[in-house]
């Protein structure tokens, strides 16, 4: 079996292929194309380390390694295959890797756990495709009900269900998963920010991820000609959405604590240069340590939204996604910092500002996560890397805190 550190560069070369902007960094949206490439990727390397394959409804992939128990809950290692627009080959991907080279370590070393380690690929982490975000996690634990899935488009109007089926995945399939089949979740994710480089530490165990809200703002106004339309019989929409997002940023550094808020997509219809805007949807990202701030900064949002209100512009305001900050327990974070310290690698604990699918199985099992520095502090970005070093460092650790969490 070539090296792990060759697997894994294989690995992140492979995926990395698996883009819709080759020259710009990875787009992988779900259930597109590049999905379907990555997806096949996964579960062939699923299959060749004799992991039992299998999607869910959403199509989220296992890859099972059974234990010597019968009907036992499992130990889940894994992360999201998806990308942001644009973003980087580490982001999610170094997750899925570190879960199937744990498997791949537990078959190359004969062990045969008592109960199953499971391999998991989740999809639409990022949202970039139906909005919202940590869509594959939040929909296995019935978190997103059918009826929220079926509704969910794209910008092109394509519901969630028939993208899956254009790529041959089967909706119908089912999607719950039961808190009482999971025994753990483990996840090792790229740091996306400077600390562990700063420090020059190679392991993060995290302890605790902000809690954080998406918002998307529809803006009506009533487009117009631009040449003939007086100024003060305008009811431009854009330059409405644009008085509202200057004034966002005040409202997060006021806040203070680490509280961010960012828009990061906004559309213009109908988007001519010679066209007043009739229509903005933009969104806004509120991301906190402590719930209050986030709350804080959502109902100045929603003032700030109502006040650029009048007879000719109408706004409204979708919350695409809430989750609350999360604590992980101990018992999981002690073992990972146990065995990084029997390896003899050095780590810090950390806290996430960015969110992960192990915040959303953190209410239902016992869940551990481990980052790897980014290099420059970047992320959701083409220079986004991580080196393949530090991604075999977590694999051990996680080797070692999986093989105990499967025996007992
Ligand atoms: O937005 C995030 O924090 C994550 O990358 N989905
Ligand atoms: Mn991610
Ligand atoms: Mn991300
Ligand atoms: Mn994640």
């Amino acid at each position: 079996m070539q090296e792990l550190k060759e697997r894994i560069e294989r690995h992140i070369n492979q995926l990395s292929e698996f883009t819709a902007t080759p020259e710009n960094g990875t787009t992988r949206l779900t259930y597109s194309v590049e999905d379907l490439q990555a997806r096949n990727y996964i579960k062939d390397t699923m299959k060749e380390y004799g992991l039992q394959v299998r999607e869910d409804g959403y199509g989220n992939i296992f890859g099972k390694l059974d234990g010597t128990l019968i009907n036992a809950p499992s130990v889940i290692i894994g992360s999201h295959f998806d990308s942001v627009p644009n973003g980087g080959a580490y982001d999610g991907p170094a997750g899925v890797i570190a879960g199937l080279e744990v498997a791949g370590l537990f078959v190359k070393n004969n062990v045969a756990p008592r109960y199953p380690l499971e391999v998991v690929a989740l999809v639409e982490e990022e949202g970039s495709r139906f909005g919202g975000g940590l869509m594959g996690s939040r929909g296995m634990m019935g978190l997103l009900s059918d009826e929220g899935f079926r509704s969910l488009r794209d910008r092109d109007g394509i519901s969630t269900e028939e993208a899956m089926v254009k790529i041959g995945l089967d909706p119908s399939l089912p999607r719950r998963r039961d808190p009482k089949t999971m025994k753990a979740f483990l996840e090792l994710h790229i740091e996306q920010g400077p600390i562990l480089e700063e420090k020059n530490i190679p392991i993060g165990v995290v302890e605790a991820i902000v809690g954080l809200t998406q918002l998307e703002i529809t803006i009506q106004g009533q487009a117009g000609h631009a040449g003939t339309t007086p100024m003060d019989r305008r009811a431009d929409a854009l330059v409405a959405a644009a008085t509202i997002i200057t004034q966002l940023p005040a409202f997060a550094v006021e806040e203070g604590q680490g509280t961010v808020i960012t828009t990061g997509r906004l559309n213009v219809f109908p988007n001519g240069a010679n066209v007043i805007p009739n229509k903005v949807v933009f969104t806004v990202d509120i991301r906190s340590g402590k719930e209050q701030n986030v709350l804080n900064v959502i109902e100045k949002t929603k003032a700030l939204i109502h006040s650029v209100c009048n007879d000719n512009i109408q706004t409204s305001v979708d919350q695409l996604l809430y989750i609350q900050p999360k604590q992980f327990n101990e018992r999981i974070t002690s073992l990972l910092k146990k065995q990084s310290e029997e390896l003899n690698i050095q780590y810090c604990s950390i806290n996430s500002g960015a969110g992960h699918d192990a915040m959303v199985f953190s209410d239902y099992t016992d869940v551990g996560m481990l980052f790897i520095p980014s290099r420059d502090g970047l992320s959701h970005c083409p220079e986004e890397w991580s080196d393949s070093v530090h991604l075999e460092n977590a694999i051990h650790i996680l080797f070692e805190a999986a093989k105990r969490l499967t025996e007992s």
